[in-house]
């Protein structure tokens, strides 16, 4: 899901590189934990909360965007409108609302924090038209600079996933694209210099081929980072209907070209993570592997969450557990109780948020439990991020079905819900991506 990361420092650079992104690393299985923020001093009214559970600072050093598509009203058609991005940050003691929207294209996959060249800017993958843009804070307003456009010459052009890291090893914060849906997988490589244009190297293209999520880390333990890519058919939502996918490897700093790592044979998966959660010191590929229906739209395989290490064959990953639904898409991994170790959440489409926590044998079956069944969405957005600094993640959800963002903490023996945002309106919107960002790139809501 979320990843920013530097492969073992090779020289200072590197180590700020992967200093600064680690402020980003929320989500990942990234092992360094983000600086702990200082709690604001004399923070007013933290706000009451559950009993157990921390009270919220008043004010927040950083905050979230989510990557929005929305539906507008066009002489009494519903149609898609411009991308959209909205901002929840926490001042004052309340969480507070701003937005932007971007016409050229009409989604917004992702919005992240990139630190380049020219200092944090926030990355988004646009789709239709296919850009990535860079926008940096100019007197209070975002303004766009586009890294990357194009269209690929099928029938959809779409940026669809991106993670930052130093994939060639030279220190640079790398961005690995995703894309639909001819394929392409490519690497942006930022200039030496603030100003210049990005180098795009296309890793892959295949025709007729989506490509859903990016992961990047280093199973092999090697120094050196792969990244991780989900190709399959294009959609297909019909029961009966199958979707053959795989998961694919490159590893650009050795020039190595795509290699299947998982074949999900007729079944396919949206949902990758990479990252150190058993604690173990290297890193693993989970792969959630959607369900299947039947012609009559009976679930006659349920959503199964897969493991790879290094060695384990493309058809032998290990089922670390079962899903009772057709579609899990988000992944994302922290420490949820402060013990120090990591668990996995997992947001399923119509049977909510699911608890994921290894045994003994973390190549064994997991302990599943249930986090909120009343919380869903066909995306549902969510991510593991410690923003108030004291150690223990938070979890935060966006539940489409409910048009509300939720924050989970825990109260010493479960994940309590919090609603930090009703959507005003019900106009039709899909949440893509949830990411925190530093409040120096969040515009202030009126
Ligand atoms: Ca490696
Ligand atoms: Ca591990
Ligand atoms: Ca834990
Ligand atoms: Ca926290």
């Amino acid at each position: 899901m979320t990843r920013a990361r530097s492969a073992t420092g090779r020289a200072p650079r590197a180590a700020a590189l992967a200093a600064a992104l680690a402020l980003s690393a929320c989500g990942s299985g990234e092992s360094a934990k983000p600086p702990a923020a200082a709690p604001p001093a004399a923070a007013p009214a933290a706000a009451p909360q559950a009993s157990g559970a921390p009270a919220t600072p008043a004010d927040l050093p950083r905050g979230l965007a989510l990557a929005l598509a929305q539906f507008v009203d066009k002489d009494g058609k519903s149609v898609p409108g411009p991308a959209r991005v909205e901002f929840l940050y926490r001042q004052g003691g309340a969480w507070k609302t701003s937005a932007f929207e971007d016409p050229e294209s009409n989604v917004f996959h992702k919005a992240m924090l990139y630190e380049g060249p020219s200092g944090p800017r926030l990355l988004t993958l646009g789709g239709s038209a296919a850009a990535v843009k860079a926008w940096a804070m100019v007197d209070g307003k975002l303004v766009p600079t586009t890294l990357w456009e194009k269209d690929f010459g099928g029938k959809f052009s779409r940026m669809r996933d991106a993670e930052v890291a130093d994939v060639y090893g030279d220190g640079a914060a790398s961005i690995a694209v995703a894309t639909h849906d001819q394929g392409v997988v490519a690497v942006l490589h930022p200039p030496a210099a603030a100003g210049g244009a990005f180098a795009v190297e296309e890793l892959d293209r295949e025709p007729n081929t989506f490509v859903h999520e990016i992961e990047i880390g280093d199973l092999d333990g090697d120094g050196v980072l792969e990244v991780y890519a989900t190709p399959s058919e294009p959609n297909r939502l019909e029961a009966g209907a199958s979707q053959a996918g795989h998961v694919v490897r490159y590893v650009p700093a050795k020039k190595k070209g795509r290699e299947v790592v998982a074949d999900l044979g007729d079944r396919h998966a949206k949902e990758i993570l990479v990252g150190d959660v058993d604690g173990d010191g290297t890193d693993e590929l989970y792969v959630s592997v959607e369900g299947v229906l039947d012609a009559a739209k009976q679930l006659v395989q349920k959503v199964e969450i897969r493991r790879y290490d290094a060695d384990t064959p493309p058809k032998g990953g290990a089922v670390i557990a079962t899903i009772d639904d057709r579609l899990s898409r988000f992944l994302t991994a922290g420490d949820v109780d402060g013990d120090g170790k990591k668990e996995l959440v997992a947001a399923a489409f119509s049977s909510g948020l699911w608890l994921l926590r290894p045994g003994a044998d973390p190549k064994g079956a997991w302990k599943v439990e249930s986090i909120d069944t009343d919380s869903a969405g066909f995306e549902h957005a969510a991510i593991l991020c410690d923003l108030d600094g004291d150690g223990t993640d938070e979890l935060y959800v966006a539940s489409d079905k409910h048009k509300q963002v939720r924050r989970y903490t825990w109260d010493g023996h479960k994940l309590v819900r919090e609603v930090i945002y009703a959507r005003p309106d019900d106009r039709p919107i899909f949440t893509w991506n949830i990411m925190p960002i530093p409040r120096e790139l969040i515009p202030s809501g009126g």
